[in-house]
């Protein structure tokens, strides 16, 4: 590991920013999550709460100009990126001011300009979006980088393994981020994923390497590294970040009793484990910040939530002339 890469190393600057990213996701989630329920969102959407230490970690280790690709899950890469959220609240409610005029809604959030080549309803789809992605930075000769996040239910998916296999032969500057929240819908992974994760893209020659994925500075560190290696022509890698999605599958899976227990959820919610506690508790222990600075972050991450969502109600919905556009059939 780099010096510049150690997390312990990571300076106020950096890590205060990651909080607060942190942060706008956790609050962008909660008010989704009350658009749903206040029957004001069309369709439903899928909560990141719980992992945002892998969005912010990872994105922030990139360039504006570095592409990324993500999933149905998708908000926290997409707000990590560098997405506004009244534009991003316009979108789940189907409004023309969306990032896609109201047309792609929750699961297909695109925002080029970020970076951000869109998200993905077809689990596992976005691998080959990522990996042309970086094909394409290989033969135009520009160090840009891709990142094709993922949940371990994409590890059953043939997709994966082709454009690895690919990505390797071709020493392509793409880094795979598979974020193992430990359930695949309502199926727990070790049901579903056989053998060791790290051994699948390894038997490609891909370096893979796994973190805690609740601890956003862990996160950040692995990835710069991996980020400096690719850009400077290394080729591919993996990051496994064993995390947890506090909420059900989607906004409606309330009642989880069946297919995991209360005292796993605690488990992961606790103090030890919440990625914004985790960075809270060590930006108060370097004298960083203190409670009120911490306290100021959430405030104004709130007002900008606040702000977003009541542009959102407020935006008027795509003319119905616009139905055909941007249609490709
Ligand atoms: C190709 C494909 N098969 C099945 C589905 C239905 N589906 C949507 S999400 C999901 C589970 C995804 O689990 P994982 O990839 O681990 O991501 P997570 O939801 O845990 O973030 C499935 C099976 C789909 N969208 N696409």
């Amino acid at each position: 590991m780099s010096a510049t890469a150690s997390p312990s190393k990571i300076g106020a600057e950096v890590a205060l920013e990651m909080y607060r990213q942190m942060t706008r996701i956790r609050l962008f989630e909660e008010q989704a999550n009350e658009l749903y329920r206040g029957a004001k969102m069309p369709g439903l959407t899928h909560l990141y709460i719980g992992e945002e230490a892998v969005a912010v970690g990872v994105c922030s280790a990139l360039r504006r100009d570095d592409w990324i690709t993500s999933t149905h899950r998708g908000h926290g890469h997409c707000l990590a990126k560098g997405a506004e959220i009244d534009r991003m609240f316009a979108e789940l409610l189907g409004k023309e001011a969306g990032y896609c005029r109201g047309k792609g809604g929750s699961m297909h959030i695109a925002d080029h300009e970020n970076g951000n080549l869109g998200a993905n309803a077809i689990v596992g789809g976005s691998a080959g979006i990522a990996t042309g992605a970086a094909f394409s930075a290989k033969r135009r000769g520009t160090d840009q980088v891709a990142v094709c996040f993922f949940g371990e239910g994409a590890l059953g998916q043939g997709l994966v393994y082709e454009v690895m296999n690919m990505a390797s032969l071709w020493t392509l500057p793409v880094i795979y981020v598979c974020e193992n929240n430990m359930y695949n819908e309502y199926t727990h992974y070790l049901e579903a994923t056989a053998g060791d994760i790290l051994s699948r893209p390894r038997a490609f020659g891909i370096e893979a390497d796994e973190v805690d994925g609740q601890d956003v500075r862990a996160v950040f560190a692995r990835t710069i590294e991996f980020v400096e290696r690719a850009r400077a022509g290394g080729g591919p890698a993996f990051l496994l970040c064993n995390t947890y999605r506090y909420h059900g599958h989607h906004v409606g899976d309330v009642d989880r009793a069946y297919y995991r227990t209360k005292d796993e959820e605690a488990l992961w919610r606790s103090d030890e484990r919440d990625p914004l506690r985790v960075l809270g508790t060590w930006l108060l222990a370097q004298g960083f910040v203190d409670d009120d600075a911490l306290k100021a972050i959430e405030d104004d991450a709130r007002a900008e939530v606040e702000s977003g969502v009541q542009f959102a109600l407020e935006a008027p919905y795509p003319d119905p002339s616009q139905v055909t556009e941007d249609v490709f059939a």
